[in-house]
């Protein structure tokens, strides 16, 4: 069996649209109102993944999800068209688009049973995040769905937040080896709310079956979240030996540290200085939110969101660290705008899953030729604008609930509807 990291991007879906709804996010607070552009949002999706399938990297996807969810709406007692502006926006939203914060993943080789576990997150924080988890809990048994090689679990009790992948990390010398795993949750975030419940990590890790020698439970800086870093993965990222985070990304990382260097077989710590790199600057610029990923040269690569390239101090940290021969050795720029206008950068959008790509069902990866069509069925079928106050327009509604289904048929997932 041979285990490779495949990342799953969740496909922008025809209803994405700027609606402020997540406190916290400086970048849906800064752009709530704002005219939205799906289709060219979809297709930055679709161009960040065939990069990847350019360096080598295996590629899934996760489809959109049913918007307006009318079945939310109903469970409230009302519907698209009567509900108030605000509850539509809820229900209408893309948010499914971000990956990341799908589920929690634990590959087999961390797991006592040998077996690749995922626990869908509960997102209940916001309440738009909050109905996401059926229709991703769906989409997983079916892609998933080969009991030898994975166990997928339903939502850890709404009693505790858990967002996912986006507030864990995975160190281990290499994929297929077993690793330490790292779950970074949040007591206080001053204004903001702290997602990540300590209570929810630690569910997740009982019932991944981890070693709990191996696994670590870390506090997210309340300055981090305060600035803005809504979930971890804002401010920190890990790939295979290499740990790349922001000097205040933690409450307390020196204990963090020493752990993964006793831990993890020539573990590698790269930090950037706040006095380098201030956090305002890597939170609006997302230089963490990257995938950092072991393509088959073997050359540790950093995929950034081109505003990393438009913020001087932090292109300039980037270009030092090349220059200097630090472990990442390549830096890669994708465009992913329209998604980044509401937090969501090239880490966002991605599930990172380490498996061997013959036990996942093949609807779910994809190759040139499948983006290719994915493309076409965008092109014709996504709005080119939404403004936000025409969610609930009638016309809007038929248009994305026909979108979805045109892309269900071409991926031959009709029965997800
Ligand atoms: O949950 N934005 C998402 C962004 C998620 C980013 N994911 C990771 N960091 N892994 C969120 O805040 C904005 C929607 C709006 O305002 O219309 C939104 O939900």
């Amino acid at each position: 069996m041979a285990l490779k990291e495949i990342n799953f991007d969740g496909i922008v879906g025809p209803s994405h649209n700027y609606a402020g709804l997540s406190v916290g996010n400086l970048a849906s607070t800064r752009n709530a109102g704002h005219v939205s552009r799906p289709r060219a949002a979809a297709l930055q999706g679709l161009d960040k993944m065939r990069a990847n399938l350019a360096l080598g990297l295996t590629q899934g996807i996760f489809l959109p999800h049913r918007r307006p969810n009318r079945g939310w709406l109903g469970d409230l007692a009302t519907t698209i068209e009567r509900a108030d502006p605000a509850l539509a926006a809820n229900a209408m939203s893309a948010s499914a688009m971000w990956a990341a914060n799908a589920a929690t993943v634990s590959p087999a080789p961390d797991a006592a049973d040998g077996r690749c576990h995922l626990t869908v997150a509960n997102l209940r924080t916001m309440p738009h995040r909050s109905h996401e988890w059926p229709g991703t809990l769906a989409q997983l048994e079916v892609a998933f769905g080969d009991a030898g090689a994975f166990a997928v679990h339903g939502p850890v009790p709404p009693a505790f937040g858990d967002e996912g992948a986006a507030n864990h990390m995975r160190l281990a010398s290499a994929h297929g080896e077993a690793g330490v795993e790292l779950f970074v949750y949040g007591v206080s975030g001053g204004a903001f709310p702290a997602r990540q419940h300590l209570e929810a990590s630690r569910a997740i890790a009982r019932r991944h079956l981890l070693d709990p020698e191996r696994t670590i439970f870390v506090e997210q800086s309340p300055e981090a979240i305060a600035a803005g870093a809504f979930h971890n993965d804002v401010v920190a990222v890990a790939n295979e030996r290499v740990l790349f985070a922001h000097e205040k990304a933690f409450a307390d990382r020196e204990p963090l540290l020493s752990r993964c260097g006793e831990l993890v077989p020539g573990f590698e710590y790269v930090e950037v200085a706040d006095a380098d790199v201030p956090l305002a600057d890597a939170i609006r610029s997302y230089l963490f939110n990257a995938q950092l990923v072991t393509p088959p040269d073997g050359q540790t690569t950093l995929i950034v969101p081109s505003e990393a390239r438009d913020t001087p101090a932090v292109w300039a940290w980037i270009e030092g660290h090349l220059a200097g021969n630090g472990p990442i050795r390549r830096v890669e720029v994708v465009n992913v705008r329209e998604s980044m206008a509401n937090g969501g950068g090239p880490a966002c959008l991605r599930l990172r899953v380490v498996a061997d790509p013959a036990s996942v069902d093949p609807r779910f990866l994809v190759d040139e030729a499948r983006l290719d069509h994915i493309g076409e069925v965008v092109r014709a079928h996504w709005p080119e604008e939404i403004h936000s106050d025409a969610l609930q327009a009638p016309a809007m509604v038929r248009d994305v609930e026909a979108a979805r289904t045109a892309l269900l048929d071409c991926v031959n997932l009709g029965q997800l509807l």
